[in-house]
């Protein structure tokens, strides 16, 4: 038997078992060539992620990923590959919005090299001024965002638009009401809501997995477990101001180029916080992480 050389696009990776999706949007199951398959133990996720674009050769009835395009971006928790946006979701109320999480999420996001957008989401529960609250100091940062409602229909459209003919994932805590999100924007995704997250209970190897849903009008959702560690993993201090646009805009001012903006003389991201043009609760809690950052970074050597 002959065999055809193709490419495809991973949408699941169980196990050593690939689903992917091929170029006609025939879905197969695939293995790894034995060039892929890891020597070593130490990297858990294999070579293959969820998002890869891949090479797959049909022989003997199998097809066989023999191998793997290079990624745009990598998140390893999740793992996902080639991840465009990151929309972190956060609703008006029920749960209670959480900050400290949205920048966490935020940074990780745009120090992987991914876009950002927020997406209030359960506007039917809040206020004009309650959003506008939640909302204003993302706006000051530049940050894109949607207000939307899964029970009005309020914003979906301009979701969808945001989503269109990327990959995307959509982060947040439980119950912000992802999934229904996921569903409004397109019903037969028929994704579960209202689903108590099973991971304590089932423990860390066995978390249910990142999926690649396909967007019926162009792109990929990858609907994942969450974000499950909102550590800063290996991040640098250095490297935590710079995943702040609304930093990032002044930095340059600022008196000495190495500048953390922790109350050095003449820091221009300091002026900006007390004229208000940075938010100062994003900059207290720059100022907490940095510290974690540090101390992450301490341990690591
Ligand atoms: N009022 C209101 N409730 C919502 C909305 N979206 C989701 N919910 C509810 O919030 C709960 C959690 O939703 P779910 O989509 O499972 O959240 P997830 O954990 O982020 O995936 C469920 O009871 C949903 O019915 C919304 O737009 N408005
Ligand atoms: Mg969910
Ligand atoms: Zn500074």
């Amino acid at each position: 038997m002959t065999s055809a050389v193709v490419t495809g696009q991973v949408l699941r990776a169980v196990g050593g078992f690939y689903r992917i999706a091929l170029a006609d949007d025939t879905i197969v199951e695939a293995r790894l060539s034995g060039r892929l398959r890891p020597g070593g133990a130490k990297d858990q996720q294999g070579p293959v992620l969820a998002g890869d674009q891949v090479i797959l050769e049909h022989s003997s009835a199998m097809w066989l990923i023999t191998d793997v395009m290079p990624r745009n971006t990598e998140l390893r928790r999740p793992p996902i590959a080639n991840v465009d946006l990151c929309v972190v979701v956060q609703s008006v109320r029920a749960p209670t919005p959480n900050m400290d999480m949205i920048d966490r999420i935020l940074i990780q996001a745009s120090h992987a090299g991914l876009d950002t957008m927020l997406c209030i989401s359960k506007a039917d529960l809040g206020d004009e001024e309650s959003i506008a609250a939640l909302l204003r100091p993302y706006e000051i940062a530049g940050y894109p965002h949607v207000i939307t409602s899964a029970i009005s229909g309020l914003g979906i459209d301009e979701l969808a638009r945001a989503l269109k003919g990327r990959i995307s994932t959509l982060a947040g805590a439980s119950g912000v009401g992802k999934s229904r999100l996921l569903n409004a924007v397109c019903p037969d995704f028929n994704r579960a809501v209202g689903e108590i997250s099973k991971r304590a209970v089932r423990g860390r190897h066995t978390t249910r997995q990142v999926e690649l849903l396909k967007l019926p009008f162009g792109g990929w959702i990858a609907d994942t477990p969450g974000f499950s560690t909102l550590s800063f993993g290996d991040m640098t201090l250095r490297e935590l101001p710079a995943t702040y646009p609304d930093f990032t805009r002044y930095a340059a001012q600022c008196r000495f180029a190495s500048c953390l903006h922790r109350g050095e003389p003449g820091c221009a991201v300091q002026h900006a916080v007390e004229e208000g043009r940075i938010d100062s609760g994003r900059y207290q809690r720059y100022l907490r992480f940095a510290e974690e950052v540090e101390e992450l970074e301490a341990r690591r050597y």
